[in-house]
């Protein structure tokens, strides 16, 4: 799983641990470096404050604790990325809505999403509640064609909400184990979608009090700069417990997630880092910290 992460996360790798490999070698770390650095830890995304963090930090810690420069940077990002809290799932359905920007992969980390939790014995009901484009519930159907799995869709034009609705009730009434919907990522104005999305949040607890139990906002890895305005945006309309970060296998801007993670306080829970069935993990901040500086799992 390491293995694969790096392999996944070279673009992003090459361009942060490469670069700085070059500049720092096997010597010590002098002022004109310390500029360059913050250059190529900007360029990957990390952000602002994470990058002024590591410029104020490395070269004390690395003298102080007679580390690998790449191990105290490992260590200074991992200790300024907030961490994901322990969370149960133990309602039945566990309702996840799932929201995101128009192409930013819901549809596809939603498929994902019920191949891996299908592999564990759940049962599983995926349900479109983009009742605004006729392709989005085809697309969700063939996905459900070829993961064997329920699927609930309506007419273009029917009323949203009233999915969401239905695909709660009938998760209650079947004994689903999970029920994940998908919404609109674009609407004729944004303020009708953010009342469609509140709307559905609304509906799901109508349909069962608990739900919905998670609420997950898809993020495209290689827009970072964009993430947090879009958060807030999303954050109106319903409250978003989670965030999947997608698209991280094609980009150099890896380092993205990090930002979104220390910037927005909502914990990263998934990474997408290609278009395969499998290509969705789980995100591990040291995993994903060490992969991104080209490092094993054991060190160096
Ligand atoms: N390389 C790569 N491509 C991805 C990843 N996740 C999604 N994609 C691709 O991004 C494109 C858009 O994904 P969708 O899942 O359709 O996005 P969406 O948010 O449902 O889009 P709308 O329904 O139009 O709002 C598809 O071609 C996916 O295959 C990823 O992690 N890596
Ligand atoms: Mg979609």
């Amino acid at each position: 799983m390491a293995f694969r992460l790096r392999s996944k996360l070279r673009k992003s790798s090459d361009a942060l641990a490469g670069k700085l490999d070059r500049l720092f070698g096997n010597t010590a770390i002098n002022d004109a470096d310390l500029e360059e650095t913050e250059e190529i830890l900007l360029g990957s995304d990390l952000g602002w404050e994470l990058t002024e963090k590591v410029i104020d930090e490395l070269p004390r810690k690395v003298r102080k604790s007679g580390l690998s420069w790449k191990e105290v940077l490992a260590l200074i990002l991992i200790e300024n990325t907030p961490l994901p809290e322990f969370e149960t799932r133990e309602a039945r359905p566990f309702v996840t809505v799932v929201v995101g920007v128009n192409g930013a992969g819901k549809t596809t980390t939603i498929a994902r999403l019920a191949a891996r939790l299908q592999r564990k014995g759940e049962k599983v009901l995926m349900a479109c509640a983009d009742t605004f484009r006729a392709a989005a519930s085809e697309q969700l159907e063939i996905w459900a064609d070829r993961l064997g799995t329920a699927v609930l869709t309506q007419l273009p034009g029917s009323d949203a909400g009233a999915v969401a609705f239905d695909a709660v009730k009938r998760g209650l009434s079947r004994d689903y184990d999970s029920v994940i919907i998908d919404t609109a990522g674009r609407l004729p104005n944004k303020k009708g979608l953010l009342d469609e999305l509140a709307k559905i949040h609304r509906v799901c607890g109508k349909a069962m009090e608990s739900a919905p139990h998670e609420v997950l906002l898809v993020l495209d890895g290689t827009v970072g700069q964009n993430a947090k305005a879009q958060t807030e945006q999303f954050m109106k309309a319903l409250p978003v417990t989670g965030l999947v970060v997608t698209k991280l296998d094609g980009t150099a801007r890896g380092g993205s997630v990090l930002a979104m993670a220390s910037q927005l306080s909502i914990p990263v829970k998934y990474i997408g880092v290609g278009e395969g069935s499998e290509d969705l993990l789980d995100f591990n901040l040291e995993s994903y910290v060490r992969a991104l500086l080209g490092m094993d799992e054991a060190g160096g």
